[in-house]
């Protein structure tokens, strides 16, 4: 990808909370909207979700926002929608996701989870498309995170910056989604570093210590969210069982057409549980 801007989070002397802060007001600014209440990341297999919350009121290029890149992505958008629903509440929806593994640092990862709070936001919204350990799930099922594992060995926190992440998936809020969707199941969200899926024996490893959704974005986010003093809410689509539990092998492709089959159901189930918020 050609960057014909430089992005100011790439000089180490910026101080990411005021970048974030100066895209907080181009936001208000572009947007009109003062405060946002809740914010969404929207990732693969969940972008519908934004047509049917509720009234888009401004759509942005990421682009025109400070600290924002394009998306490296297909399957990812790379816009900002602010959103009006039924009931009056700002929704900022994200719709270009950075990863660790596009290299340019977790400064850049969780610098939409920052601008969300400088936004307003109290509540922070995380969804993925992701790979499913346990053998009951199907591919284009949504689960609710409860937990995470941190595998990137990296951490969004600079200094000695000691957060709790004790019910960092707010129970309250997976409480508030069951009441849409009692069927919901939940499992520990794993964080690798990507780009590449995972080996049947790193997929394993994840079983073993605990984890139940493999994935490459979400727990650096949702550190940064905590931090911030948002409460965060996480779904992951599975769409593909994890490398070895499913007998043949991943493809992108493959991830892309589960969630565009999954994804009138699980915008609509979405779109229901930011109703209830
Ligand atoms: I979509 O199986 C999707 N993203 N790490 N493993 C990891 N990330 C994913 C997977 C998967 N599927």
């Amino acid at each position: 990808m050609s960057e014909t801007h430089s992005n100011p989070l790439d000089d180490p002397n910026a101080n990411p909370f005021e970048v974030a802060a100066d895209a907080a007001a181009d936001i208000a600014r572009l947007t009109g909207v003062e405060k946002h209440d809740i914010a969404l990341t929207l990732g693969s297999g969940w972008g519908k979700a934004a047509d049917i919350i509720g009234e888009t009121t401004a759509t942005i290029p990421a682009t025109e926002v400070t600290g924002f890149s394009k998306p490296a992505l297909e399957g990812h958008v790379g816009t900002l929608r602010s959103i009006r629903t039924p009931d009056g509440k700002n929704v900022l929806v994200i719709g270009a996701r950075t990863h660790y593994y596009e290299g340019h640092g977790v400064r850049r990862v969780v610098h939409s989870v920052r601008t969300a709070a400088a936004t307003g936001a109290e509540i922070m919204v995380l969804t993925n498309g992701a790979g499913g350990v346990r053998e009951t799930w199907t591919p284009g099922q949504p689960v609710l995170i409860s937990d995470h594992i941190n595998l990137t060995a990296d951490s969004p926190l600079e200094g000695a910056t000691f957060i709790d992440l004790t019910d960092l998936y707010s129970q309250r809020l997976r409480d508030i989604a069951r009441g849409v969707d009692p069927s919901l199941d939940e499992g520990v969200y794993t964080q690798f570093r990507g780009p590449h899926y995972e080996t049947p024996a790193e997929v394993q490893m994840a079983k073993h210590i605990g984890g139940h959704i493999v994935g490459m974005s979400t727990a650096l986010e949702a550190i940064a969210a905590r931090e911030a003093g948002m409460e965060i809410l996480g779904f992951s689509l599975i769409t593909n069982l994890a490398a070895g539990i499913q007998k043949t092998p991943l493809s992108h492709a493959e991830v892309i057409e589960a969630g565009r089959e999954a994804e009138p159901v699980i915008s609509a189930l979405l779109a229901r549980v930011v109703e209830a918020l």
